[in-house]
């Protein structure tokens, strides 16, 4: 019987797909466990400007640091006012800084503004959240 599988191309293409669906089984526990044994990894663990910053020169870039690695194509930072709207948005990678996310600001008049950060960390996590920071008039 094991014979017979081993000389059909079908059954043996089964198997390789098979095979496909356990390394997948693995690597999605491999991925849980890296959640529960690095709970911190993939939070937002400095910013420029920070949180309640007031800076006195509207900033040219937003810079995000996490724990751990993330992936600017699957990531977004936006800039926006209080009230929602959206002034710019970003995704740039820093090379050979895997766990930081720039966007360029647009220019920003005295005011408080909202950086908002919805990033998808190596782990395969989505790691969101947000901070103001406030634009000192001159
Ligand atoms: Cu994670």
């Amino acid at each position: 019987m094991i014979n017979a599988d081993k000389t059909s191309p079908m059954r043996a293409r089964l198997r390789a797909n098979l095979n496909f669906a356990v390394i997948g089984a693995f690597v999605i526990v491999l991925s849980v466990c890296g959640a529960t044994t690095a709970l911190a990894h993939s939070f937002l663990v400095d910013a420029t400007p920070s949180s309640k910053e007031h800076v006195a020169t509207p900033p040219k870039t937003i810079k995000l640091k996490f724990g751990g690695g993330i992936e600017p194509p699957y990531s977004k930072i936006s800039i926006e006012t209080p009230d929602g709207k959206v002034l710019g948005e970003g995704n740039v990678g820093v090379p050979g800084k895997p766990r930081e996310l720039t966007a360029n600001a647009p220019d920003l008049a005295p005011g408080k503004y909202i950086v908002r950060y919805r990033v998808l960390s190596s782990d395969g996590h989505i790691v969101e959240g947000n901070y103001e920071f406030t634009v000192d008039a001159k």
